[in-house]
């Protein structure tokens, strides 16, 4: 036996106990072990049943996932799983916890399943690039039917025990301690005489499979044009409902490997990583302990400001919304109401439950109303003048040790710290629009926020189910800093001779959800013109600006909120139609740059926009105002449409090579000047052949104990 494999003889039966902390995943080791268990128990003339638990929270959480990319080491899963479903004796799986991926596939091949009423079974592989590759598209489909299996293969969500149980995944639930439940329920199989029952002797029950399986085809293929894993999962499932155990098994195995080798499967690796680590900061003492939340107050009622409320309420806590006048905060609650009206009428939100959380939000119009609360965010407007105001008098009313925090998207939040006599308790939590909806959640560390502030606002994104990551300061933080550069060479683009449709069409094949310029009309240019003339005030006077923006602006060609911008839109239309008004547009500011409109080829459109975030993102990585380059890409995938199968631009930037970049972006310097100026670590990195991904910076801008 292994370590973290255990065997036992109770009487008659087998125990197997797996405790390989801290999700029990299906590594070498664990493989290793559960054969010899089995091998073992099957030898031993005494033992008439095997039941298998795990130790720990959980059943196993899956196949190890850093173990994908590597040598294979034997016994690979399936060889495990197929001698449990060959053992001559009957073979019960307790689940508590999560079964998930290869988890639910070892509890698949055994013959008897119970759940703890409160586990979740599920095949999460596609998530991952993956399709369950030890017998789950196999066997799932001849225990749930074809629509179930391929609902939960192609979807990835993990369902209920109850659920489990409806569809004959699970024989039995049980409630309490696994082993007593796994001991009990292989007595009663020996009690009454049951032997092993294989799920791969079954046939996959219905007559409509072909329907259905083109029906999702036809759906995948439609809804995630560019994903490579999905449409495999199902044509796994297909060969389910037409081949053998073994053939099918055999075709599972050839589409596994297929995705096991694709980018897009080390892609999403990186991603689930990437999130886990975001949680980790490095120079945090493991002893800091968090804040207590129970009550928060968000200031100012406009989109973000709701937005955030709702967020709180969401989460079950508490939350005075605060505007200026009773006028402005009646239609700020409305907009509340309004949006979860919205989750109603969807089905995803229940009439009670929507009352139930809008309770959770109290209007006020008065700072001392604040008084007792743990966390304040502001979301007033953008500018100083009104952030000293409000701070100021936060840290007047506010009781020492609340928490106030700035969701300013690009202000020096260590100035704001300054207001008060508290920077100590300032952090930034920017939030992206629409906050209830966005997952990002950027967390500002000031150069004074100490530590229990910040692992306070870390613990709060996790409560509020966003991806938090932490960032220094600087203008923009990290993902609107590098948007400026991306958004810049998108409208440079613009001036050479492309048009708005070029360059959305070619980002968008490329994966991004949206293209630069339908972002903007959808966002309303006028909100970067603030951005833009600051940016023009503080950068070096040699560099160039596009002009187009602030042409559109200076024409009421606003977006869809004017009906006309990049796009043209028909009035309660967000289709975005050709601009007949553009072209004189474009051909001014091509004219005034001296510049000859050209045809642009859409791999030259996709590496000026990227490269353009690559290269600030080097730059962002080497001042420490993200902590490693994954957490950059996180803010990527997360707030700004970057797709997962592309693991974010520096992980892209990494799997293109960046010697490559850099030879890019040396070629775009040379021609279209300063703004391309390499950044110093894509240049050393490139020329030590190594990558974003290896590098960590030694320093981080957080400076307070
Ligand atoms: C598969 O099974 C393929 C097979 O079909 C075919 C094989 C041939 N492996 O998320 P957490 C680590 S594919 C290795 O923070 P939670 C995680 O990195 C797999 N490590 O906890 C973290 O480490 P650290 C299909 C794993 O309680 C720690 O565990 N399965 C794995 O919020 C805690 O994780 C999946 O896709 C793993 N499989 O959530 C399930 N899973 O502390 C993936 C976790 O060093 N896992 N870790 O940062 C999950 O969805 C969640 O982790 C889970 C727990 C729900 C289990």
């Amino acid at each position: 036996m292994t370590d973290v494999v255990r065997l036992e003889r109770l009487g008659a039966i087998a125990l197997v106990t797996v405790n390989n902390p801290p999700v029990n995943a299906l590594g070498v080791a664990v493989r290793q072990g559960l054969l010899h268990a089995l091998r073992a128990a099957e030898a031993d003339a005494e033992v008439r049943a095997v039941a298998l638990v795990c130790a720990g929270n959980t059943f196993f959480a899956g196949a190890d996932i850093k173990e994908f990319g590597q040598p294979p080491q034997a016994p690979a899963l399936p060889e495990v799983i197929a001698a449990i479903e060959a053992c001559t004796k009957p073979c019960v799986a307790a689940i508590h916890g999560t079964a998930l991926g290869g988890g639910l596939e070892v509890a698949l091949g055994c013959h008897y399943r119970i759940a703890r009423a409160d586990a979740k079974v599920g095949l999460p592989e596609v998530k991952l690039g993956l399709l369950p590759g030890a017998g789950g598209t196999q066997r799932l489909p001849r225990l749930a039917g074809v629509a179930k299996a391929l609902e939960m293969i192609v979807g990835g969500q993990p369902i209920g025990a109850a659920e489990a149980l409806e569809h004959r995944i699970v024989d039995e639930l049980f409630d309490g301690d696994p082993r007593a439940a796994a001991l009990a329920y292989a007595q009663r199989l020996l009690d009454e005489g049951r032997g092993p029952r294989r799920t791969g002797e079954l046939s996959v029950p219905g007559t409509d499979s072909a329907e259905l399986i083109a029906a999702r085809h036809a759906e995948v293929a439609k809804r995630t044009p560019g994903l490579f894993a999905p449409l495999r999962c199902i044509a796994a499932v297909d060969a389910a409902t037409r081949l053998p155990l073994a053939e099918g098994l055999e075709r599972e195995r050839q589409l596994f490997l297929e995705c096991l080798h694709s980018p897009q499967r080390a892609a999403l690796v990186h991603a689930f990583f990437a999130e886990r680590q975001a949680s980790k900061i490095a120079d945090l003492p493991a002893a800091t302990r968090p804040r207590e939340i129970a009550t928060a107050a968000v200031i100012g009622g406009g989109t973000m400001g709701v937005g955030i409320a709702l967020c709180f309420a969401n989460a079950g806590v508490p939350v005075k919304l605060l505007e200026v006048g009773e006028e402005a905060l009646q239609r700020a609650l409305q907009r509340a109401r309004d949006t979860c009206a919205v989750s109603v009428r969807r089905g995803s939100l229940s009439e009670s439950e929507m009352e139930r959380r809008l309770a959770l939000i109290a209007g006020v119009t008065d700072y001392a109303a604040l008084a007792e609360v743990d966390l304040v965010v502001e979301a007033v407007f953008e500018d100083m003048a009104v952030k000293q105001q409000v701070f100021e008098r936060l840290d007047a009313v506010c009781k020492p040790g609340a928490i106030l925090a700035s969701n300013t998207s690009s202000l020096d939040l260590n100035q704001i710290a300054a207001f008060t006599r508290r920077p100590e308790d300032v952090v930034g939590l920017h939030f992206f629009s629409p906050a209830n909806v966005m997952r990002l959640l950027e967390v500002v560390r000031g150069a004074r926020t100490s530590h229990a502030v910040l692992a306070t606002a870390m613990a709060i994104g996790k409560r509020l189910k966003k991806v938090a990551v932490v960032v220094g300061v600087c203008d923009g933080f990290v993902g609107n800093r590098m948007l400026f550069q991306y958004g810049r060479e998108a409208e440079f683009l613009l001036e050479e001779g492309a048009t708005p449709q070029q360059v959305d069409g070619a980002l968008r094949t490329f994966g991004m959800a949206m293209g630069p310029f339908a972002v903007r009309d959808l966002s309303g240019l006028d909100i970067g013109q603030a951005i833009r003339k600051r940016q023009r005030a503080i950068l070096p006077a040699h560099l160039t600006f596009p002009t187009v923006a602030d042409r559109l602006c200076a024409a009421g060609m606003l977006g869809q909120k004017t009906g006309v911008g990049y796009y043209r839109y028909e009035p309660g239309n967000r289709t975005p139609l050709e601009n007949p008004a553009l072209a004189p547009v474009l051909e001014a500011a091509s004219r005034e740059k001296g510049l000859e409109r050209q045809t642009l080829d859409e791999r030259y459109i996709v590496e000026r926009c990227l490269y353009a975030l690559v290269n600030e993102g080097a730059k962002i990585l080497e001042e420490g105002i993200a902590q490693r380059s994954s957490d950059i890409d996180l803010i990527y995938l997360n707030g700004y449409g970057f797709p997962a199968w592309r693991g974010g631009p520096m992980f892209y930037a990494d799997s293109v090579g960046l010697d490559k970049v850099l030879a890019t972006v040396k070629e775009l310097h040379a021609r279209c000047g300063d703004w391309w100026k390499p950044a110093p670590l894509l240049e050393k990195l490139a020329a030590e052949g190594r990558t974003f991904s290896g590098w960590q910076p030694a320093h981080h801008s957080g400076e307070q104990a």
